[in-house]
């Protein structure tokens, strides 16, 4: 597991580990039996070892054990569920997530800048990590997502956050995380649902900046709107002819790990 950047995933991470030991202790004691019993009952004589059946204190105890196992496990899931999908605390940050064919697009709603519009960040497909949109979160504070999507499902992944959740057309979903103090540092960000052609370039980087920092980016934002690229074209599925959509396809189609793409991205650019 990635280390845990939000007080979320802290819980997350508990909950895992929770479960492994758990597993692990009903794992020791059922592979134990079997030895015990491989050993101690192993063929000693060709006489037939007496015959017993309809143990009732046994067979009720196979029934209960497994029942109290599953409600423990379904308590914590619970507690936790709960927990990770509270969005009731007043977030310091806003964003508005557009998952799109194939990248993202970040709003930062309470954000105007100079021409009345929300500070907003939009990328396209890439493996490059220039290339890839920033989504700039401050540290020490709860942010807010608000989830969309205008084509597909799509599923908005910050593995850092040990989290993800999809966006769905038609279906706006939100969710809050608490962004650590002291985490400073750029993560990656993902599409986790396979949403077409590009998916495997539908990535982002997460750059958590201190509050100062991210104060300072939003007002320069503000006062310098980013020229946001054409809003995404859906019948870009057929690719036209030229040299960037080609080596697109060619990616696809190779199946290239990300590492040979990202390489054949770099010589593109030169
Ligand atoms: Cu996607």
């Amino acid at each position: 597991m990635p280390e845990p950047i939000t007080e979320q995933a802290e819980r997350v991470l508990t909950l895992w580990q929770g479960s492994w030991v758990a597993a692990f202790a009903v794992g020791i004691l059922v592979w134990g039996l079997i030895i015990w019993s491989v050993i101690a009952h192993r063929k000693r004589s060709e006489q037939l070892p007496p015959q017993v059946r309809y143990n009732m204190p046994i067979e009720a105890l196979y029934t209960v054990l497994p029942i109290i196992v599953i409600s423990v496990l379904f308590y914590f899931t619970a507690r936790d569920q709960t927990y990770l999908l509270e969005t009731d605390e007043p977030a310091d940050v806003y964003v508005d997530v557009n998952a799109f064919q194939w990248s993202w697009q970040f709003t930062y709603e309470k954000e105007l800048d100079v021409n009345g519009n929300p500070v907003s960040v939009a990328g396209v497909p890439s493996t490059s990590k220039d290339e890839l949109p920033v989504l700039v979160l401050p540290s020490d504070s709860v942010v807010h997502f608000d989830l969309d999507a205008p084509d597909v499902i799509h599923s908005f992944w910050i593995p850092a956050f040990a989290f993800k959740m999809d966006a769905i057309p038609g279906h706006p979903n939100e969710f809050q995380v608490k962004i650590k103090p002291g985490v400073e540092g750029d993560y990656e960000g993902r599409c986790a649902e396979l949403c077409g052609f590009d998916h495997s370039r539908m990535l982002f980087t997460l750059r958590v900046v201190t509050p100062d920092e991210y104060r300072a980016w939003i007002e320069e934002q503000k006062a310098n709107p980013q020229e946001l690229p054409a809003s995404p074209d859906v019948q870009e599925e057929t690719p036209a002819p030229d040299q960037g959509q080609d080596t697109a396809s060619q990616d696809a189609a190779a199946q290239d790990s990300s590492d040979s793409a990202a390489a054949a991205e770099e010589e593109d650019g030169q």
